[in-house]
């Protein structure tokens, strides 16, 4: 789908995390709005606000027990709408994310269907007279879980989270008029938590795999799921909806057929050069020359398509200056990144905290929070290694509270939060940044405003890295990213400076410097 209403720049809130507006230690939707003007400021026009509806918090939120309620620990019915008047008038378009994959098992259509055999609810989920096949969970082993009467269940991520069946129609209808439902509040539409898993086999055979469970993507793009795209963009389209897929599992090759149905597509590629995806706790570098690649083969192959998401971090993700470098350069590693990231062709998508450049928690054993980090460290061998590889690769990382200031709690809270606030807040912090020129805040700013109209194929340069740049039209965007000078051979002084990460130019370039550039108008005297 062609993206709708001009869309540019993208903000993810964890909502739990953004800003608590009443002192109770959680993040909330009060607590958002009052934030629109920062959020204006940096120059985004549309916010995602991770799950906001009822929830035992099992996986914060991603396990929903009423769809239809708001969680109280975010506020109530009139504090969306207040947002979304809030927003609206500034120009911010409001996303919402739903989960439509599986629910919590506290949902009534699942107790109903545990509770009574003859329930027409139990055909909303996949129960089976026994275990069917070695497909695995993502939070636990198996993802077949035993109810008292001895069948088993399908749960994609945990015995808290069955997932839905989407072959029944009645389902359909009723998560359908779900979105209805937010559409017609004014919502300007949605991120679909795992929608390329929607769909799953009729019957569950084995799966080759050489580990003990089959990963659950195996089910990633499960033929017959285009029917089901195929309803949700109709509905969508009625209302002129934005729509996020988050396409787990997917190469960006099928992630690209997406873009019939949806307006953007979330593929992982980049997230899993480390293994955050398929191979999670197990150390692995971020190679940034395999990140080089990567990034050149996805605008090659979306160029001239408008389902492209540039985006390195997220709610799931450690955090992209702690994950490139490590010895006191992450700041200045935030901003190459993001300048070779955002100056290319695609939709941009940032995650709170980023403009900031936060990095990663050093957690203890009792300060992890997910329930993913928690039953990797339950069930490791060797607790040590497992903390560091936590330690690099949690999701907690992307969870824990926004810096906002340098007050007590960081500004985010006067109650004691919900979870640790990162240590460095008295100097990474929003407020700091803002008065800070040399701020990746500010850098940030400048960089989502230069780049905003920039147009055209990206055409890599043929340089060796650390090197990394390309040309758009009459742009030259270059990074050096390392930690040591690095010499570019091209004459500079052809062009004018548009963004500059230091304050001098030379054909050194400064560790982890970057630089946009513009041809010089040669002026026409004759
Ligand atoms: O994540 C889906 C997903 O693909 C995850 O496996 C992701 O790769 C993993 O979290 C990385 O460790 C979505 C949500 O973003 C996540 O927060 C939820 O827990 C999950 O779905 C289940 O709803
Ligand atoms: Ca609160």
């Amino acid at each position: 789908m062609e993206p709708i209403k001009h869309t540019r720049t993208i903000y993810e809130i964890y909502v739990r995390s953004f800003f608590d507006s009443n002192a109770d230690g959680i993040g909330d939707l009060r607590g958002v709005t009052m934030k629109l003007d920062y959020l204006q400021d940096l120059g985004i026009d549309t916010i995602w606000l991770t799950p906001i509806f009822e929830s035992p918090n099992y996986d914060f939120g991603y396990d929903v027990s009423n769809y239809y309620q708001i969680n109280p620990e975010y506020g109530q019915l009139e504090d969306l709408l207040e947002l979304l008047k809030e927003a609206h008038d500034r120009n911010i378009r409001v996303l919402l994310d739903l989960v439509l994959n599986h629910c919590s098992y506290l949902h009534p259509w699942f107790q109903s269907a545990l509770s009574e055999p003859t329930s027409k609810y139990r055909d909303y989920f996949l129960f089976q007279d026994q275990i069917p096949n070695n497909l695995g969970c993502q939070f636990e082993s198996s993802a077949w879980h035993q109810t008292t009467d001895g069948q088993y269940y399908l749960g994609l991520f945990s015995k808290y989270q069955p997932d839905f069946n989407w072959r029944n129609p009645a389902l359909r209808k009723d998560l359908f008029d779900i979105v209805r439902y937010y559409l017609n509040l004014g919502v300007d539409g949605f991120r679909f938590d795992v929608l390329s898993l929607i769909q799953k086999p009729l019957t569950f055979h084995h799966i080759e795999t050489e580990k003990e469970f089959a990963d659950f993507k195996s089910y990633s793009n499960y033929p017959g799921i285009e029917t089901y795209l195929l309803e949700i963009s109709k509905l969508l389209r009625e209302y002129d909806a934005i729509s996020i897929g988050e396409g787990s599992g997917l190469t960006n090759e099928e992630g690209l057929l997406y873009s019939d149905y949806l307006t953007y597509m979330l593929t992982f590629g980049l997230m899993d050069l480390d293994g955050s995806e398929t191979n999670k706790f197990t150390k692995q570098p971020f190679d940034l020359t395999k990140v080089k690649n990567l990034l050149e083969e996805n605008q090659k192959l979306y160029h001239g398509k408008s389902s492209m998401v540039l985006f390195c971090e997220n709610h799931d993700q450690p955090r992209i200056a702690s994950r490139i470098s490590s010895n006191g350069h992450e700041s200045k590693a935030a901003k190459a990144f993001a300048t070779i990231l955002y100056g290319m062709e695609g939709t941009r998508l940032l995650f709170q905290g980023q403009e900031i450049g936060m990095t990663n928690y050093p957690f203890l054993p009792n300060e992890i929070r997910d329930v993913e980090s928690v039953h990797a460290y339950q069930t490791a061998k060797d607790k040590h290694l497992m903390m560091e590889i936590i330690n690099q690769k949690s999701r907690d990382h992307g969870r824990t509270p926004m810096q906002w200031s340098k007050k007590v709690y960081a500004g985010f809270s006067t109650h004691l939060p919900w979870m640790g606030i990162h240590p460095n807040y008295p100097t990474l912090n929003v407020e700091s940044e803002i008065e800070d020129p040399t701020s990746v805040f500010n850098y940030y700013k400048k960089l989502l405003q230069m780049t905003k109209d920039m147009k055209g194929k990206v055409d890599f340069l043929k340089v060796d890295f650390p090197l990394i740049g390309y040309r758009r039209e009459q742009y030259l965007v270059i990074a050096n990213w390392s930690d040591k000078p690095t010499e570019v051979k091209l004459d500079l002084h052809q062009y004018q400076i548009i963004l500059n990460s230091e304050n001098i130019v030379s054909n050194d370039l400064l560790p982890w410097q970057s630089l946009i550039l513009k041809e010089r108008v040669i002026e026409n005297n004759g």
